[in-house]
């Protein structure tokens, strides 16, 4: 099944052609409120090319089949489709093996197939986890839920005002007791990109594995797992531009050998009795019942679609209307950037002195300014900074000057209305 149909060509040398992504993007064409939409979160999930749309239809219309058990050729069509979104994934992370690609439902999923297949049978009573405190509850809670079924106990980097991750503080915490760490890659709130590398490498010193949740990053960095040398890598379809429901747990196959199922079901066995079940091999063995086969079709095309836009150009660009972002927010009396890290993806949480940010949630809509507000899932982080909530506007490869512009005008309207 191909997946190649029209999308923008980047200019040759010139600027990032904006408007011809956006024409890719046919949600973005339409009045919200009576304003156009500016739909800036991103974070939360980002819009789908029409070519990610028309692969879902076409699968289903063309191509629809169970994979993976039967002769007939239409599910040969479906797992070729299926297998081959499987390398792409391989490729897009830099994996060594496709053996190592496990789809999920998404990170979340990912997460715990880690905290309950790996983590679950390999910690006991005394280990420590470490995550931070700028982690998403996806990467809290499945190792909360591990501590307490096995004795662990969880430990916490703390960031600092900036949002950057105290590196001297995680070393202190690191000990023949830490049995794994788990560290978001990109925060969904403060936007740093944290320095994972070297954690990593901390890590491994320890004889600690490190699982990253990457759900922030792969929209907007290169991501080489084998370069990164992280054991467990995480990331959600949905948040770079492919359908909801699917996911990619990235796991090194040694580890992966030695673990044991996550779930039971079809797919994932060689051969079944009452008595004992021999096991699929890798990386069926962790994907149990039929699996959501349109939505990796779908990631297969998403992926597609961002490789030729490109990585490092959108990552570029993304970095300039942060950076624009960034100096039109801050220079709005009574607003606080929260979040400013060295190193930031293009995400901005901010509040307003006397404004609660669902208020301004809620007064941008009216305006056609799509953003979130909230705890962003973190509240641990909300904690830390002293705040119950924050407004978010995070930017996609689509995003305009123009709509951070419109952005800045409706939080004034906001302050009028308040103030
Ligand atoms: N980890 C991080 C860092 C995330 O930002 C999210 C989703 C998840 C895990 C969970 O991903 P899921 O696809 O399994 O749900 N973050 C957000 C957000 O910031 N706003 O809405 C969802």
């Amino acid at each position: 099944m191909s997946t190649g149909t029209r999308m923008s060509q980047p200019t040759s040398g010139g600027a990032f052609p904006v408007q011809r992504i956006r024409d890719d993007f046919p949600v973005l064409n339409q009045r919200v409120n009576g304003q156009p939409l500016v739909y800036l979160d991103n974070a939360s999930t980002a819009q789908k090319p029409r070519v990610v749309i028309d692969t879902l239809s076409r699968y289903y219309a063309e191509d629809n089949a169970n994979i993976h058990r039967a002769i007939h050729t239409l599910a040969e069509r479906a797992t070729q489709a299926y297998e081959r979104t499987r390398s792409k994934v391989r490729e897009f992370i830099n994996a060594a093996d496709s053996r190592e690609i496990i789809f999920v439902r998404g990170t979340t999923e990912g997460i715990n197939l880690a905290a309950q297949s790996y983590a679950r049978s390999v910690l006991t009573e005394g280990d420590e986890i470490i995550v931070s405190a700028m982690e998403h509850h996806s990467n809290i809670v499945p190792w909360q839920l591990v501590c307490q079924q096995v004795g662990a106990r969880l430990r916490v980097i703390p960031v600092d005002d900036d949002g950057e991750l105290l590196v001297d503080e995680y070393r202190r915490l690191l000990s023949e007791r830490t049995k794994l760490v788990a560290l978001a890659h990109v925060s969904n709130v403060l936007g740093t990109i944290n320095p994972v590398k070297q954690m990593i490498e901390m890590a491994h010193s320890h004889g600690a594995p490190v699982l990253l949740d990457g759900a922030q990053a792969v929209p907007h960095l290169r991501v080489d797992v084998r370069d990164l040398d992280c054991d467990f890598y995480a990331f959600s379809s949905h948040k770079l531009y492919g359908p909801t429901g699917v996911g990619a747990l990235y796991g090194k196959a040694d580890l992966l050998e030695e673990m044991p199922p996550y779930q039971g079901g079809g797919e994932m066995i060689a051969s079944v009795t009452f008595e004992k079940t021999q096991y699929n091999v890798l990386p069926y063995k962790f994907e149990a019942g039929t699996p959501n086969i349109a939505g990796v079709v779908g990631l297969g095309a998403a992926i597609d679609y961002v490789q030729q836009v490109g990585l490092s150009a959108a990552g570029g660009y993304e970095h300039e209307l942060l950076d624009y972002a960034t100096g039109v927010l801050a220079a709005i009396p009574g607003l606080q950037i929260i979040g400013t890290a060295r190193e930031k993806a293009s995400v901005i949480s901010f509040v307003i002195d006397g404004i609660h940010a669902h208020d301004l949630g809620t007064i941008l809509d009216q305006h056609g300014v799509a953003i979130r507000a909230g705890h962003h899932c973190a509240m641990p982080l909300m904690q830390r900074f002293g705040v119950p909530a924050t407004a978010r506007a995070s930017f996609a490869f689509y995003n305009t000057r123009e709509e951070v512009d419109a952005l800045a005008r409706a939080v004034d309207a906001a302050i009028e209305v308040f103030g």
